[in-house]
């Protein structure tokens, strides 16, 4: 699988000295939650008690790659970032959010389910296995990084609520607090933030809710405690600080749609061939690297989301 990539490909070395040094946090990380979550919740302890050692294979999954890039470094990853609820300046989330609080968090998925709840933050944590995923990310900007992140697909959330016949999209919002989010009192932005993915692209192996990256805990600049991320579309559908997912019937209306329809769309799938109005997108500036690559059709992607997109023309349904 030529377009995925393993934490084995990862060589920018400045954090973590080796691959096994990364494998051995990324696994004490886990190993610790995994604690936590047996003398937590003994009810879910029977399937998160698995001794460390069998999870190596687990994290590493399909996830292999011969070729790929060397990974975006953690304080790149941490200072660089695009969270309009702060600032619209990327360098400034990071001391912005730094008094954000993520805990207690709860996150609430209804709409047309059979079982609509109230999920914990540690809930969450504790439910659901926490992978290592790779994933290049390409911000509609025209940049990119390579994101080591820790987290579990959307699906395994979704198949516990059990979307009803009528579901044919999840709607995803960030939280709104504006006491401690300055960028949402600036009336520019329909707040909250609101993102949306079709209901197959939600149940879609690669999406994901991201809890952590570089084997650590999301920080808030980053989307703590709980992001989307969906690795073969613009950066922006990788919605932050998720509260409420709802199923519906109807395509969403995301925050960017609202604000710039003829600039923004509901799909927003990485595509070098149809360009931004106001720039290309044939290429993009990877952050830490020199000079500028070529941007893959579904950011590299295309084997596993194409065939999401059998029929449409992907130069009008952007
Ligand atoms: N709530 C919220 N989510 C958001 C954003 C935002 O401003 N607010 N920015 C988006 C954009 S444009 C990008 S490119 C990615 C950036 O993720 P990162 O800052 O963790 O790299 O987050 C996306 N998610
Ligand atoms: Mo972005």
């Amino acid at each position: 699988m030529s377009n995925k990539i393993s934490l084995s490909e990862i060589t920018s070395e400045e954090i973590y000295i080796s691959r096994r040094r990364f494998m051995k946090n990324a696994l004490q990380t886990t190993a610790a939650s995994l604690l936590i979550s047996s003398c937590s919740n003994n009810k879910n302890s029977t399937s998160q008690g698995d001794t460390p050692a069998t999870i190596p294979d687990e994290l590493m999954g399909s996830f292999s790659d011969e070729n790929g890039p060397p990974a975006t470094t953690y304080e790149d990853i941490l200072n660089y970032t695009n969270y309009h609820e702060f600032s619209a300046d990327k360098s400034r989330p990071t001391y912005l959010a730094q008094g954000f609080i993520t805990s207690p968090w709860s996150v609430k998925v209804g709409g047309f389910v059979n079982n609509p709840r109230e999920f914990g933050i540690d809930e969450i944590r504790n439910l659901f296995k926490q992978e290592e995923r790779v994933y290049r990310m390409r911000c509609v900007e025209a940049w990119s990084m390579v994101i080591p992140w820790i987290g579990f697909p959307l699906k395994k959330l979704l198949e516990i609520v059990e979307p009803t016949s009528d579901a044919k999209y999840v709607r995803f919002e960030t939280v709104f607090r504006p006491e401690q989010m300055p960028g949402q009192s600036n009336p520019s932005y329909p707040w909250p933030y609101v993102e949306g993915l079709r209901l197959d692209e939600a149940m879609h192996d690669l999406t994901l809710l991201a809890t952590g990256l570089y084997g650590k805990d999301l920080t808030p600049q980053n989307g703590a405690p709980l992001r989307l991320v969906v690795p073969w579309k613009y950066g922006f559908k990788s919605i932050k600080s998720i509260v409420k997912n709802d199923l519906v019937s109807e395509m969403p209306t995301s925050l960017w749609m609202a604000t710039g329809p003829n600039e923004y769309g509901f799909f927003a799938n990485v595509n070098p061939f149809v360009d931004h109005p106001r720039w290309s997108q044939a290429t993009e500036r990877r952050i830490g690297a020199a000079g500028r690559i070529n941007t893959e059709l579904y950011n590299g992607y295309e084997e596993d989301a194409a065939d999401l997109y059998n029929g449409m023309d992907l130069a009008v349904y952007y």
